[in-house]
């Protein structure tokens, strides 16, 4: 199986390093796509040096800084055009260990999606304030309950979609910025019916660099899923009185 690996980046010049050592001696066989959209700290030449220094590393540029949804469907976009079976997602900043992608990979021959979990038995977050812990659990709890799903870690970030899975998705009609982005992916995997899986991880909260996160990310996300759920209901009432 072809995998590979996409990393957005935007400064990340401190967290890079480790985690691309980490990746490649976790799993030696995944080629790696870093996505960075022209941070202003570098990292972008960074990450040119270590692609020159590792045939495995590819490097996509972006003009300006997009958000984390549009670098990772660029990403796609440039996987999907090459050979590759499976594709990861996986933040620059450590919070994702490298050292648990096995684990992720192990299930992607049952599913359609697999989700690494910190809300599901055996999952945890180090290091994370009391509010980021009830900001993401909320967020989880009225995402699945909204939309109707079974998932429980819905905005998660590390994953791993089968080729098909993103074969079938629109990737042009997605329009969330920041982790609003995940949950418009896992909602669309289970609409199609197909099977969604989620392996426990360790999140490990960041120790260098700055975090992206915000609250208009927050807001965008939440928005969404509203909209998103209230058309879903609306289609069925549709359905029901039409059939
Ligand atoms: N290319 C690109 N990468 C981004 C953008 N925003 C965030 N990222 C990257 O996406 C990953 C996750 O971003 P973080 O800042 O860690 O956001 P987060 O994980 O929601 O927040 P923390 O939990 O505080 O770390 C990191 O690798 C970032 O560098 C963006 O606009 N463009
Ligand atoms: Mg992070």
């Amino acid at each position: 199986m072809k995998i590979l690996t996409i990393i957005p980046t935007y400064n990340e010049i401190d967290a890079l390093p480790t985690t691309i050592d980490r990746l490649r001696a976790a799993v030696p066989h995944s080629d790696v796509l870093i996505v960075d959209d022209n941070s202003p700290d570098g990292t972008g030449e960074l990450a040119e040096e270590m692609s020159a220094a590792d045939s495995a590393i590819h490097v996509l540029h972006r003009t300006q800084k997009n958000g984390l949804g549009g670098a990772y469907i660029a990403g796609f976009g440039w996987g999907l055009e090459r050979d590759y079976d499976a594709f990861v997602e996986l933040d620059a900043d450590g919070s994702h260990q490298p050292e648990q992608l096995p684990d992720l990979l192990a299930k992607i021959d049952e599913a359609d999606l697999v989700i690494g979990s910190r809300w599901v038995s055996g999952g945890s977050v180090v290091n994370w304030p009391l509010h980021r812990e009830v900001i993401s659990r909320a967020g989880s709890f009225y995402s699945r309950t909204m939309l109707g799903l079974k998932v429980r870690d819905i905005t998660a970030g590390f994953r791993v979609f089968r080729r098909s899975t993103l074969e079938d998705i629109d990737l042009n009609s997605i329009e969330s910025v920041g982790y609003g982005f995940q949950v418009d992916m896992t909602f669309r995997v289970a609409r199609q019916g197909k099977t969604i899986a989620e392996v426990p991880i360790t999140f490990v909260e960041r120790t260098l660099g700055e975090s992206k996160m915000s609250g208009g990310i927050v807001l965008e996300a939440m928005t969404n899923v509203t909209k998103w759920g209230l058309a879903a209901r609306a289609e069925t009432l549709r359905k029901r009185f039409s059939g």
